[in-house]
């Protein structure tokens, strides 16, 4: 076994273990059938969790979504009739499964309910709107009205808004693009803010799960990682810390190891060995899979012009932090670049993965002298870097 696939090795089985610690959430998908909950779930959560997550019969009408590496447990109600005696049964199973709790899992609590209705019917029954109004009193619930299309489903929307019934909200979406012919398509939109408001809505402690398994909104996830890795660096490398030789670089790889892990689970992403291994032979070099764990921190200083002069052979805390932090930033640069095209359903190759963190780094990197020289006198100040 190369050192090579030992770090890679490392950074993927300690971003499953951070992962493991995320408290999931739990949302319920319900409507009549063939609206778009499946279609929804899709556009709305990485992995096409719909279609190529574990789904679990908890009830004829009721499956369980999970998939291992995304903190979300959905519950997807299927092909509900709601005008026949049928649905009766369906109802029962979907309520029951609410106050009871989920018996396969622990998770038990559903968190949020996303009311499907479909709004080029244009119209909303009276049996629905008994059972947005029951489903209310157990959890709060989002009206969605999917394959929204023009004037009518907005007027939809306002219809249902002045009926006043004791929901979250009331959005209009378009969970994929729509063909209408040819030359006419209608782009997907109203997904960013059905995540803004149920953002709002989930408890503080799920918040990290909602985050990581979400594809919408890429720029939140990105944020939330820059705001945890600035935290972990300042407190890593600021009051206290021993500079420490060249020759012991390797003393700081294990913490920029963990460091990549839980950006990689705050992020929510799916990455394979691949992936990994293209980021860090950006690091190590143009040797791919010959380095070792040291070299990426001796590549890395050397990409901080005149570092050696400044610090007489020394790591300082203000260079460690340096290095560290335009690590941590390319990578999450780079993990946007890849989640924005999984999203479009485009997977950038390999080759670029590594160029692309190549170049964002040796810029950040470049860019950093002033920044040492600027910190040089005053101990810790906050970095120029993290805006
Ligand atoms: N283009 C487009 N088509 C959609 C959208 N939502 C639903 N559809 C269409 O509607 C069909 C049914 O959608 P599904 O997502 O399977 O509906 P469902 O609510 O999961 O249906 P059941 O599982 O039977 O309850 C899909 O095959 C799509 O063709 C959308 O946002 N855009
Ligand atoms: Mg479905």
């Amino acid at each position: 076994m190369s050192k090579n696939f030992t770090i890679v090795e490392d950074i993927m089985n300690k971003t499953e273990n951070e992962i493991k610690n995320i408290k999931p959430i739990s949302i319920l998908l319900i409507g009549k059938t063939g609206v778009g909950k499946s279609t929804l779930i899709n556009n709305v959560f990485r992995e096409k969790l719909a279609d190529t997550g574990i789904g679990r019969p908890i009830t004829k009408h009721l499956r369980r979504i999970t998939k291992e590496g995304v903190p979300i447990v959905l519950y997807d109600t299927r092909g509900l009739e709601l005008n026949n005696e049928a649905q009766k049964e369906g109802l029962k199973e979907i309520f029951d499964t609410l106050s009871q709790g989920d018996k396969i899992s622990s998770t038990g609590k559903i968190h949020l309910a996303y009311y499907c209705v479909n709004a080029t019917s244009s119209r909303i029954e009276p049996l629905e709107l008994d059972l947005i109004k029951k489903l209310s009193t157990k959890i709060p619930v989002i009206v969605v009205l999917t394959q929204s299309i023009g004037d009518q489903s907005k007027e939809l929307k306002k219809y249902i808004e002045e009926l006043n019934l004791p929901v979250s909200g009331v959005i209009n979406v378009m969970a994929q693009k729509f063909i209408i012919s040819n030359e006419i398509s209608i782009p997907p939109y109203g997904l960013d803010e059905l995540i803004e408001m149920s953002f709002q809505i989930i408890p503080e402690e799920q918040k990290r799960a909602f985050n990581n398994a979400q594809q919408v909104d890429i720029e939140r996830k990105a944020k939330s990682a820059r705001s945890w890795a600035s935290k972990y660096i300042a407190t890593s490398f600021g009051v206290g810390f021993m500079p420490i030789p060249f020759s012991d670089a390797s003393i700081l790889v294990p913490m920029q190891l963990t460091l990549l892990a839980h950006i990689t689970a705050i992020f929510g992403i799916s990455m394979d060995k691949a992936t990994i291994t293209s980021m860090l032979a950006a690091v190590g070099g143009t040797g791919g899979a010959t380095y070792a764990g040291r070299y990426i921190v001796s590549n890395l200083i050397k990409l901080i012009p005149g570092v050696g002069t400044i610090v007489g052979g020394m790591i300082s805390g203000a260079t460690a932090s340096i290095m560290t932090t335009a690590l941590a930033l390319s990578y999450i640069e780079v993990l946007t670049v890849i989640a924005k095209g999984e999203k479009d359903g485009k997977y950038p190759d390999l080759k670029n993965i590594e160029q692309l963190m190549k170049e964002k780094l040796e810029n950040r990197l470049k860019k950093s002298t002033d920044l040492l020289e600027e910190n040089s006198s005053t101990k810790h100040k906050k970095w120029k870097f993290w805006k």
